[in-house]
Formats: structure tokens, sequence, C-alpha cells
């Protein structure tokens, strides 16, 4: 029976974890009480950066069914055979909050899934909202810098938001989603999910199509009234994560079902708006919804550091049978996740139990780094090629051959249309919901003290739909000359 001694980092049993080491019951401390000195050294680096964004989240383990084989459209193994189970971690969180935010802010929340597949893990880094506020992953830092607090007060700063937004009317169709309902979930639990960018499916004939992923909640959609969530920000900043952690602890397995919409590759080319514009949601009458199978969350943490805090996700983390879309905000995603992990967690973040490929075996030449906690690969051959039975590469898992053209240039988005999806968002919602909508802008534009932005963010609404920009005038009390 091994004892159950408190020991050092190194193992050596300590003797007393009450007091100090002293010359004399009074002191001074001695500084050979190597285990004062570690305990106090180790507790100085117990935090890791936080995520720039998405820094508060929870996490939960569960596995993904397929139940519908979906291999015409793709050759990711873990997507074929109806009843198979792939082991997976989910991370939901909100964007712009700090670790030790609320949780029931009005914020999109991450919706980001690590699928184990015994072809490597594929992680899809999406949010509970299927479009974004901006297009070119060049924006990004500015973006968030207005979502974070001003520089000088180190306050939320609803000027800057807007003055963005207004600046940015690619913005439109995601602000409306944030200040309808959906901008405070109840739970994560009854909220959906999505890819949000369009990606590439390749089947094992090496035939593409384009491809979106929608999460629905079986929970069903179920939102907070923005006074209640106040409250809970206050009494309870900590609200849907405990909600999550308890559900999956009392047996109440949340559950999503996965649909996609495929899209012909020759479609894009002629379809009514860039496809790969991610402000923009693609027509389910254009492209219905397939079911694909089902996301089951079953087991908790055992250690939120371990697990929720180390866990790194990438939009890049593909498998065979998923690639790249041209969606520039997913392409600089590409750079950016990877880049944040090896800030954040180290190099070598994907040799942490989290994150490594539990179903598939790492196999490659990547050496040493920072806290390499595995073996390094040991005596094994460390380059390629090589005529020592080292790691080959496999050609057939060679990303599909595309074609690429056009003059290199940094060249805006041909599409001018803000405004239609804005509008028919509008128009979808029922007029309790439309109300509530005109009352989160009105209540979230009021303290911005240029009428200018106002006025400029207003006209939006009145492009989306004359009624959406007259109520948000009224609530304003501004006049709106004729747009
Ligand atoms: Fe992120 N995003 N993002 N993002 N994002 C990060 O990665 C970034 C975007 C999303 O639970 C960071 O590890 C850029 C869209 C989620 O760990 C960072 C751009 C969508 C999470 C980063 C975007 C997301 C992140 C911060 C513009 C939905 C949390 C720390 C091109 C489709 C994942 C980190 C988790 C995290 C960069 C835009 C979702 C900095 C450059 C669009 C769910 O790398």
């Amino acid at each position: 029976m091994t004892n159950n001694n408190l020991t050092t980092s190194w193992g050596a049993p300590v003797g007393d974890n009450q007091n100090s080491l002293t010359a004399g019951p009074r002191g001074p401390v001695l500084i050979q009480d190597v285990h004062l000195l570690e305990k106090l050294a180790h507790f100085n680096r117990e935090r890791v950066p936080e995520r720039v964004v998405h820094a508060k989240g929870a996490g939960a383990h569960g596995y993904f069914e397929v139940t519908n084989d979906l291999s015409k459209y793709t050759k990711a193994a873990f997507l074929n055979s109806v009843g198979k189970r792939t082991p997976m971690f989910a991370r939901f969180s909100t964007v712009a909050g700090e670790l030790g935010s609320s949780d029931t802010v009005r914020d999109p929340r991450g919706f980001a899934l690590k699928f184990y597949t015994e072809e490597g893990n594929y992680d899809l880094v999406g949010n509970n909202t299927p479009v974004f506020f901006i297009r070119d992953a060049i924006k990004f830092p500015d973006f968030i810098h207005t979502q974070k607090r001003h520089p000088q007060t180190h306050l939320k700063s609803p000027n800057a938001v807007w003055d963005f937004w207004s600046l940015s009317p690619e913005s439109l169709h995601q602000v409306s989603i944030l200040m309808s309902d959906r901008g405070i979930p109840a739970t994560l639990r009854h909220m959906h999910g999505f890819g949000s960018h369009t990606f590439k499916w390749v089947n094992a004939e090496g035939q593409a199509v384009w491809v979106k992923y929608h999460f629905k909640t079986e929970q069903g959609i179920q939102n907070l009234d923005t006074e209640l969530a106040a409250k809970l920000a206050a009494d309870n900043p900590d609200y849907h994560t405990e909600d999550l952690f308890n559900a999956i602890d009392q047996g109440d397995f949340p559950v999503w079902k996965l649909h996609v919409q495929i899209m012909p590759l020759a479609d894009a080319n002629t379809y009514r708006f860039d496809p790969f514009d991610v402000t923009k949601v693609w027509s389910q009458k254009d492209y219905p919804l397939i079911e694909v199978g089902r996301m089951v969350l079953d087991r908790n943490p055992d250690n939120y550091f371990a697990e929720v805090e180390q866990a790194t996700f990438s939009p890049g983390s593909f498998v065979p049978g998923v690639e790249a879309s041209p969606d520039k905000m997913l392409q600089g995603r590409l750079f950016a996740y990877g880049d944040a992990h090896r800030y954040r967690v180290g190099a070598n973040h994907n040799a942490l139990p989290i994150n490594c490929p539990h179903a598939a075996k790492v196999n490659n030449n990547q050496r040493d780094g920072l806290m390499r906690p595995d073996n390094n690969g040991g005596s094994s051959v460390y380059y390629e090629p090589n005529s020592y039975g080292g790691a080959t590469e496999s050609p057939k898992h060679q990303p599909v051959a595309f074609e690429v053209s056009g003059q290199a240039d940094s060249v805006a988005y041909d599409e001018a249309d803000h405004y239609s999806q804005a509008g028919d968002l509008y128009r979808l919602l029922s007029k309790d919901e439309r109300t509530r909508l005109v009352q989160n802008i009105v209540g979230a534009m009021t303290p911005v003290d240029k009428d200018e932005i106002k006025l400029r963010q207003i006209a939006h609404f009145y492009k989306a739909d004359p009624e959406y920009g007259q109520r948000v005038a009224d609530g304003l009390g501004l006049y709106v000359p004729e747009v």
C-alpha cells in the first residue's frame, strides 16, 4: 500500500507543511527550507496566459455518433458507417470577457469541438452563431480591441464598439443576432453550434464539395432576458459553467444533432453571393440540411486546468476528407490558433493528455522544444527522407489539388450587400422578439456620446429594414434624415 505522504515535486516526503524552517522559534527563516522555496515559487507560476479571446469557458467530454453515412461526400473515417462512435471534448466560452468574467453576458459563445478520430484529432472551432462580425482576418485584432477595455480608462467602451460596427457594415447580420434574444443563451446546453465557415469535404474518389456545419441543440433553444442575465452576472457569474457541470453530473447529458449543408464545388462560382463570406448564411432552400450524427456530452473534466484551460483547438487540425475553403477568415485562423497555443501552452501543446490524439499515433520528426513530456521520439529516425525505416509521407493523403487564379492584391470582398440577411432576420422575428431586439440595441447604444456614430449605425439598421432603423432611432430620440 503506497503511503499518503505529502511530497515535494521531486517526490521527497515533506516533514512539516505548517511551519517554515527558522533559526530559533522566532526566525529568521532559513533559505534551506527548500519545501517552502519551491511551494512559493511554483505558486507564482500557476497561471498560464489566458486566451486573448474566449478566456472564460466550460468543457466536457463525450462522443460523436454517426446516424447517417455521408461517405459519398467525405472520406473522413469518423463520419462514415452508421453507429460509429468517436470520443470528443467540447469547450464552450464567451468571447470578450477575461477568465473571471461573467457567463451571462451578451456575447457570442464559442463552440469548440475536438474529435479524437482514428486519423488524428479533428477540431471544429465554431460559435453559437452561423456568421461572424467581419470577413477578413486582418480586421480581427482591431475588432477585438473594441470589445475589450479602453486603453486609458480600462473600462468597456460603447463608443469604440459602435464606432467600429458602424464603420464595418458587414457586421450588421451578426450584430443583429447578438442583440437579439440569442445574444444571451439560458445555458450552454440550450444553444446551437455552427462551424460558421465554409469548409471542403473530399470523398475517397477525390471528389470535393463545400460544406457548412450546424449543431442543433436537442434541449431546445432557450435564452435569458437581459434583466435576469444582469442579475445572474452579479449573483452567480459562473452560472453557465455550473449548469453544464451539474447537468452532466446528474446524468442529464446534453445532446446536439449535427446536420450539414452541402454545396457542389461549381456552385461557388455562380451563387448569388460569395459562399466563403462568413457574414452570410446559405439559404436552406438552396442547400437543405442533411443529418450526419449526434454529439453527446456525458463526462465532466476531472481537473479544470488540465483539461479545459490547457485544451488547444485549431481550425487547421484537419483530418483526411476535410480541407480548407478560401474563406479569408478561416485562412487567417489557420495561422492564429497554432501560434496562440505555442505562446500560451507551449510548442508541445499537442502532447498534453487533453490534446494528444488518443486514437491515432503521432509519428513525425518533431523533436525537443520546451516541456516535451514524452520520450521525444526515443532513438527513432528523426528526419525524412531516410533509408532507416523512419516515418514516410503518404501521397494518398495529399489534399485534393484545386485551381487558384488572380492577381496578388489586397481587395475588399466583391460583395456590398450587408443588409438583406440582416433584414431577413429582423422580419423573421416575432413582434415581441423585435421589440426586445430594439430595446437591447437602444440600451447598448444610449451611452455612445457621438450622434454621428449613432446615426451612421441607424442608417445600417434602416437599410436592412426601414422599421428596424426607425424604431432604433425613436428609441434613441434621434431624427433620421431620409437615408
Ligand atoms: Fe477565434 N481565436 N479567431 N474565432 N476562437 C481564439 O485561440 C481568431 C473566430 C473561437 O475553446 C484564439 O486559443 C482570429 C471565428 C473559439 O479554446 C485565437 C480570428 C470564430 C475560440 C483566435 C478569429 C472563432 C477561439 C484565442 C479572425 C467562430 C476558443 C486563444 C480570423 C467561427 C477555443 C486561442 C477554445 C479562440 C483567433 C475569429 C471561434 C487568438 C485571428 C470567426 C470558439 O487564436
